[in-house]
């Protein structure tokens, strides 16, 4: 049965990274479950209620688009969003775009382009670059300011390739912050930073640029994900969304949304419903080492149920009372208010 969200704006439909239901591996231990081929997670994730998948390029490589195309169709799938994969091949070790090698810089750049010929190809409207390896573990590694120009000229030159070669159709660009994990210090590491790089590329290429803020990478930051993803949608930036939940600020762990903070998972519902922002909500968890092959989407299936559940009390939330708590400054009194609607 597919998810669907009561009276949202635009695509009710849920969606979710193939790589959310993996073998199990963490930095201590190989997997704990057999390595579901990409193709082969598409029907578990359909029966998990999702509609929109995501895949990285490594994922499903170019030639394997027609088949998992079949297999979507079969399913009722769509592809949500397509990602190029600047972390796991050891070449991109000390970045893609901000390498020191120009010749690692050459290669992410057709990288990133195959992708936006892999996005359209796949009828996705977004396409993400997650930052994994862009940044440094000591310091003077790398020159800063040259490390930014370097992005921006990255960016500019995915942005000139995709507008040369597909015009209106080209897909829209969503970065991804995240402040550590896997480099001690990662550049683009939060929403501001990210705004902040767009308004430095070519203007004519601005508006192709926006933001895929994650709940746990804010969270890792010690910043608040409703404070980040207001600024994304007051910047007209938010293109795209990751949700998942995490447990103060060590590792990440990309648990099930709604887990650790329902309060401001709440909160973020009655923003988005207020904002009627059109795009998918998408979750990005991880199927944990501890879960048999047979409970793998359990993952999936907790955040959809969390996420109904908190879209539908979101809904009821009185916006009235929030304004009126507001204008007395009665925010305590407005904290156990939510807390009512919640519990
Ligand atoms: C990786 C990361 C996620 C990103 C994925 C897209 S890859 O799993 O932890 O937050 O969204 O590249
Ligand atoms: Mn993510």
């Amino acid at each position: 049965m597919k998810t669907t969200l009561p009276r949202k704006t635009g695509i009710r439909e849920i969606g979710a990274g193939v790589w959310n239901l993996g073998p199990g591996r963490d930095p201590f231990g190989g997997p704990t479950r057999p390595d579901l081929p990409i193709l082969q997670r598409l029907p578990l994730l359909a029966k998990a209620g999702i509609t929109y998948v995501e895949f990285h390029d490594v994922e499903l490589p170019f030639d394997q688009i027609p088949r998992a195309q079949q297999i979507m169709r079969d399913h009722g799938l769509k592809c949500g969003m397509y990602t190029p994969s600047f972390f796991a091949d050891p070449i991109f070790k000390d970045g893609a775009m901000t390498s020191h090698d120009p010749k690692i810089r050459k290669l992410a750049l057709e990288n990133a382009c195959s992708a936006v010929d892999a996005t359209i190809l796949l009828g996705a409207k977004v396409m993400v670059f997650w930052n994994g390896r862009e940044g440094f573990d000591f310091v003077l590694a790398k020159n800063g300011q040259e490390s930014f120009r370097r992005m921006v000229d990255g960016f500019n030159a995915v942005g000139r390739y995709a507008v040369k070669k597909y015009g209106r159709r080209a897909p829209r660009f969503a970065i991804e912050p995240k402040p550590n994990e896997p480099r001690a210090n990662m550049y683009l590491s939060n929403v501001g930073e990210v705004l902040y790089l767009i308004s430095r590329l070519d203007p004519k290429l601005q508006p192709l640029f926006g933001l895929n803020p994650e709940t746990a990478h804010s969270r890792m930051a010690g910043l608040d994900y409703l404070w980040d993803v207001e600024m994304c949608l007051e910047a007209g930036k938010l293109f795209h969304i990751h949700l998942n939940a995490q447990d103060t600020t060590r590792y990440d762990q990309d648990l099930p949304f709604g887990y650790t903070e329902p309060l401001k998972d709440l909160a973020l519902c009655v923003v988005l419903q207020d904002a009627k922002w059109p795009g998918i909500l998408a979750f990005d968890v991880k199927a944990p080492r501890t879960d048999r092959q047979e409970d793998i989407t359990d993952i999936l299936t907790t955040s959809t149920a969390n996420l109904k559940r908190l879209w539908s009390k979101a809904l009821k939330v009185d916006r009235r009372q929030i304004a009126a708590y507001r204008t007395r400054g009665n925010f305590t009194a407005l904290a156990g208010y939510l807390a009512r609607c919640l519990y």
